[in-house]
């Protein structure tokens, strides 16, 4: 059959960056996926993800309808059966065993589905487990938790105002690779460019980036130290009196407990540990004191550590005590077209705690650190039974080796997912959702973290088969059946719930609405972000909190660090920290060809003295030891990271038996989280760390 080729317009729903495509179809054939220069945001930015959204499309890996585990392989059930199956098995459980036998853990593509965002809250509500864990706590949680001490609402999140800021000092991120997080901002390179010509960009990584290596200046950081390089900026400023409020002056407390904290933090006592000199610290601090508008940002390198609750504190106010928060050039708050900072939804801290090692619970979910132990422990409130939904924990979490095997041990899995992979293998039963290119897409969670306020929403490219379930159809199925068919949702469907959000969120009376929205595919621009201080404060008093105790409470653990690094850990002298790349997608993206074709990238970067004083050869299998595991690898001797640092990329190791990712098995790479440890984590906010994990190389 002859098809006449259509355009489509979307927006690319696998980072955070949702740049907007331009896809040609030709019946249920792809022909090219571009950038779409008319994209009020992306404007045509795309990257080689985005173009292999093709692939997962028409991946045959790729499974379309549930299936469930048996003695002698997978079986296709219908959805039916899977639905009843799966809702029997875990209500019968809560019923025998308690709410907790049933644990929860959602990976990242959650968030980059708004059905999904929309309408698991009331799945999980129906099971009501205290067990939930997520990849916040691989990721993000640390900025969640100061924005909730400092600004009353752990979603309230502060945006780097790219566009029109004259100074960028960037900790702990790559955007030039990850396009950037907690950070919208499609196009980086661009945006990077612009503000060089009007200004500096500064990078501080233990490893010279994509991002540094394009940056006017880099700075190498020992590994987990950022929060006393912080807190020494922070004394600068006070000690040369360059702080300056400006217009946050009557909306902010604690400046004096700020100030007595960081008095005993000098760039001299600070020097060692960070491996930044005294005199670079406070030359950075009095070029952002002195550029006319500048903004602090900090990322991964910042959150994924053992002091990313005071790093992002200390990001915080850096940005504040400058006069670069809330307003143009430094760091803003969005104003969304669906407002989901609601007030109903600040957030809570510390309702109840893990049963093993008595972690509290942030925000509604405990730290992923201890899903495998809530797993292994027997006892009252043991996990019996896990949902996944869209994760690979195997993978993603930290000493996933030995989550994997705790997956084994359970008597019921069930997954919603669309790759048989290192995870979902386990699970008796997989619910295989539509995705990508055959989703309705608003972005309910990105646009509030973007750069600029812009709206977009984008139909299915392909309509989905009568036999394919979106995952908001899956969790609606599941939470009827979950509260005996009581289960009425509002809203029937995602659309209706934005449709619901643009109306009255804040450009609702200029008439925006998704029928507005569809006539216009390319997405429509609200302009530059705007200051919205105090009303968008979330405290009881409207006023922004610089000393939270707990955070003040924590630099008592932090000086730990002022003592001889070397003598930490003396029998893992080296440092390991991760290394995202361009082509991949944490650990899920592999099994696309055009993203691993050419040679191994999932190698450990060394630096050559360290190379030279072990006697290590480029190419040569070296084993990696942590305290809780080792790997082999392939060595790649690169001065692009410092003296007593190594590096592996995250989200490879696609060796495990019983998958179905062809491409991904053939490239399969080491996982790094084999030998990252979970008892390593910021005890602040529970978050993990996969920077700065003391490591040792064994050659030979
Ligand atoms: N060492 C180390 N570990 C890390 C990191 C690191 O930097 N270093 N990064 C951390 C970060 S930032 C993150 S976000 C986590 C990610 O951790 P996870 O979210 O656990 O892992 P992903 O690799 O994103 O796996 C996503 C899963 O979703 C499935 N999927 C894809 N699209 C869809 C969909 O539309 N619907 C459904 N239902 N499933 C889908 C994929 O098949 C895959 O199984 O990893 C963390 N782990
Ligand atoms: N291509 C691609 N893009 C992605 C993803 C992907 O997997 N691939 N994942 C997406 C996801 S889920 C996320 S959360 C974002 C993450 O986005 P980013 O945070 O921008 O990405 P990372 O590469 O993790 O950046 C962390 C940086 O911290 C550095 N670092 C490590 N330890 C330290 C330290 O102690 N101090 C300092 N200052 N720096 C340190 C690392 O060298 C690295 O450069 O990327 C998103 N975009
Ligand atoms: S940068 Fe992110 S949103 Fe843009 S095309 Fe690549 S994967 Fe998609
Ligand atoms: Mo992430």
């Amino acid at each position: 059959m002859k098809h006449t080729p259509r355009t489509h317009y979307r927006a690319c729903n696998l980072c955070e960056a949702i740049c907007g495509l331009e896809i040609q179809v030709s019946g249920d054939e792809i022909l090219s996926i571009r950038g779409d220069q008319e994209d009020p945001l992306s404007q045509g930015h795309i990257c080689p993800k985005g173009v292999a959204l093709q692939d997962i499309y028409q991946d045959p890996d790729r499974l379309r309808q549930p299936v469930r585990r048996t003695a002698t392989g997978w079986e296709t059930i219908s959805w039916t059966e899977a639905f009843d199956e799966v809702a029997t098995r875990l209500q019968h459980l809560q019923a025998t065993a308690g709410r907790s036998a049933v644990g929860v853990y959602l990976g990242n593509p959650n968030t980059h589905n708004f059905g999904t965002t929309l309408f698991l809250p009331d799945f999980l509500r129906s099971l009501k487990t205290p067990n939930l864990f997520s990849a916040t706590s691989a990721d993000q949680l640390p900025h969640h938790f100061v924005a909730y001490l400092m600004f009353g609402h752990y979603f309230l999140l502060p945006v780097p105002d790219l566009d029109r800021t004259d100074y960028l000092l960037v900790l702990g991120a790559n955007p030039l690779v990850s396009n950037g997080s907690l950070m919208t901002a499609p196009a980086f390179p661009k945006r990077m460019r612009a503000i060089q010509a009007r200004g500096r960009v500064v990078v501080v990584d233990p490893r010279r980036t994509e991002t540094a290596d394009k940056a006017d200046e880099h700075l190498f950081i020992r590994p987990g130290t950022d929060a006393l390089f912080l807190l020494a900026i922070v004394h600068t400023l006070f000690a040369e009196g360059l702080v300056q409020l400006g217009a946050l002056a009557d909306h902010v407390k604690n400046l004096e407990p700020v100030a007595a904290a960081v008095q005993a933090y000098t760039p001299e006592r600070v020097a060692a540990s960070t491996g930044v000199a005294a005199a670079k610290i406070k030359a950075i601090s009095r070029e952002f004191a002195a550029a006319e508008r500048a903004v602090c940002y900090g990322r991964m390198g910042v959150s994924t550590q053992e002091f990313g609750g005071l790093c992002n504190w200390l990001v915080n106010l850096v940005n504040i005590l400058t006069g670069n928060f809330d307003r143009p050039g430094g760091a803003m708050f969005t104003t969304p077209a669906v407002d989901t900072v609601l007030p109903n939804r600040a957030g809570k801290l510390g309702r109840w705690s893990s049963r093993v090692s008595q972690h509290p619970e942030r925000f509604g979910e405990l730290p992923v650190a201890a899903l495998t132990e809530e797993i292994l422990t027997p006892g009252d409130g043991q996990i019996r039974a896990l949902v996944t939904s869209a994760g690979n924990p195997v993978l993603s979490t930290a000493n996933g080796a030995a989550l994997d095997e705790a997956l084994g041990q359970l008597d019921f899995m069930v997954a919603i997912d669309i790759y048989l992979n290192e995870t979902t293998r386990h699970a008796h039963i997989i619910l295989p959702p539509t995705t990508g290119l055959e989703t309705t897409h608003y972005d309910v969670v990105f646009h509030t973290l973007a750069v600029r306020n812009t709206a977009k929403f984008s139909e299915p490219c392909f309509e989905k088969t009568a036999d394919q379930r979106h995952d908001y159809e899956i969790f609606q199925e599941l939470t009827r059946r979950l509260t005996g068919g009581t289960y009425d949702p509002p809203f029937a469907t995602p659309t209706q719930m934005v449709d619901a959000g643009l109306r009255f969120g804040a450009y609702g009376k200029t008439g925006l609405s998704v029928q507005q929205l569809q006539d216009h595919p390319h997405g429509i621009d609200l302009g530059p972000l705007q200051p919205v201080l105090p009303g968008r404060l979330f405290t009881e008093d409207k006023k922004i909190d610089l000393a939270p105790a707990s955070l003040l409470a924590d630099l008592v653990r932090l000086d730990g660090q002022l003592v001889e690094l070397d003598n930490v850990a003396p029998d893992f002298p080296l440092r390991l920290i991760g290394r995202r790349q361009l082509r991949s997608n944490n650990s899920w993206m592999h099994n696309s060809q055009r993203l691993v074709k050419g040679g191994d990238r999932c190698t450990l970067l060394v630096h050559p003295d360290d190379a030279a004083a072990a006697g290590m050869v480029a190419g040569q299998v070296v084993t990696v030891q942590s305290a809780v595991g080792s790997l082999q690898i392939a060595v790649e001797i690169s001065d692009e990271v410092m003296p007593g640092v190594v590096s592996i990329p995250h989200g490879w190791g696609h060796t495990r038996r019983g998958t179905q990712q062809a491409v991904a098995e053939a490239h399969p790479g080491v996982s790094m989280n084999d030998i990252t440890d979970p008892h390593l984590l910021d005890a602040l906010t529970g978050n993990a760390v996969f920077n700065g994990v003391p490591v040792r190389v064994v050659t030979g």
